[in-house]
């Protein structure tokens, strides 16, 4: 495996609050030395902003507006036209939210954003639950995955956030992973580059909220990865697909995926299959939207 290229500019530090193990603060990490230090930040109540943390002891070292779990996407559209009023159009300015914050509550603030294509750069740190007050369930929560308030595990498929982008047309989407950081690194320095509203999903394997051992959280991702539970892809203008990773052979399972993971221990062969019938269907979609040459 190649090592990330990266040099710390020291725009996040130790000393947070993350679990011991967590996957968040590293992606933070990179997204942060890729953002830069021109750049003003929108948090949502989560992960998230527990690890920033709040003024004096923020482990951020760029100004972050802690706001409301509903309205990160404005609150970021508002700074950046203030700033594009006070003449410093080149300052980023970024949300990091979660996935409830994302997929659910934050939601309608999103997309009216993503309709006026503004111009911020929105990350979501998806770890399929309201993993902040003890994890539940959000609309994120994969079918079968035990949860707070799924004790027999999640009924309904996991919402395609994904797809309700794209059809906003916005310029860029694209997910991303802690178990490919040189790729992530990739996207985001791409993101700074596109005017118009950015948005990136990061996976982040949650140590308790999943059930996953505390020096699991990268594997986790990068089998999520290797098994097309998340594969990593971009999305230009809602239309133009481009697959980065995913299953490498065809007939690839999710067993090991699952294995990882204590939310899944109660599925029996029968609600296994099922999951992975779905992985399949979601792969194939993907590979027909993508470009000609990657349906092979
Ligand atoms: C409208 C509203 N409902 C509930 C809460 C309580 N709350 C704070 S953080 C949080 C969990 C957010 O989940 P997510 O966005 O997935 O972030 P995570 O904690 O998983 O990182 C909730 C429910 C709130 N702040 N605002
Ligand atoms: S609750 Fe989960 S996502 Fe949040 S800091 Fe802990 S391991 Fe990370
Ligand atoms: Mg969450």
């Amino acid at each position: 495996m190649k090592y990330i290229d990266y040099e710390d500019n020291g725009l996040f530090n130790s000393g947070h609050v993350a679990c011991p193990g967590c996957s968040e603060p590293l992606s933070m990490r990179v997204i942060l030395n890729a953002i830069g230090e021109d750049a003003i930040g929108v948090v949502a109540p989560s992960c998230s902003a527990m690890i920033c943390g709040g003024h004096p002891i923020s482990s951020v070292k760029v100004p972050m507006l802690h706001t409301t779990l509903e309205s990160a996407a404005a609150s970021a559209s508002g700074i950046k036209r203030a700033l594009v009023a006070r003449g410093k159009p080149d300052t980023t300015v970024f949300c990091f939210v979660g996935d409830g914050g994302t997929y659910d509550i934050g939601l309608q603030a999103l997309s009216s954003a993503a309709e006026r294509d503004e111009d911020i750069l929105y990350v979501c740190f998806d770890n399929e639950g309201y993993m902040n007050t003890g994890g539940q369930k959000s609309s994120s929560t994969p079918l079968g995955a035990v949860t707070g308030s799924t004790p027999g595990g999640k009924t309904t498929r996991k919402k395609n956030i994904i797809e309700i982008l794209a059809a906003h047309r916005i310029p860029y989407i694209a997910t991303a992973s802690p178990s490919h950081l040189n790729d992530l690194r990739a996207k985001f320095d791409k993101a700074k580059g596109i005017r118009g509203t950015k948005v990136i999903i990061v996976l982040v394997p949650c140590l308790p909220g999943w059930g996953v051992a505390d020096d699991a959280a990268v594997r986790t991702a990068r089998k999520a990865v290797d098994a097309a539970v998340f594969p990593l892809f971009e999305i230009e203008d809602g239309v133009h697909y481009r697959i980065n990773a995913g299953k490498s052979a065809a007939g690839e399972r999710i067993e090991s995926y699952l294995g990882e993971q204590k939310r899944y221990a109660h599925l029996d062969p029968s609600q296994v299959a099922e999951l992975q019938a779905e992985i399949d269907f979601q792969w194939d979609r993907l590979r027909q939207r993508a470009a000609p040459a990657q349906r092979a």
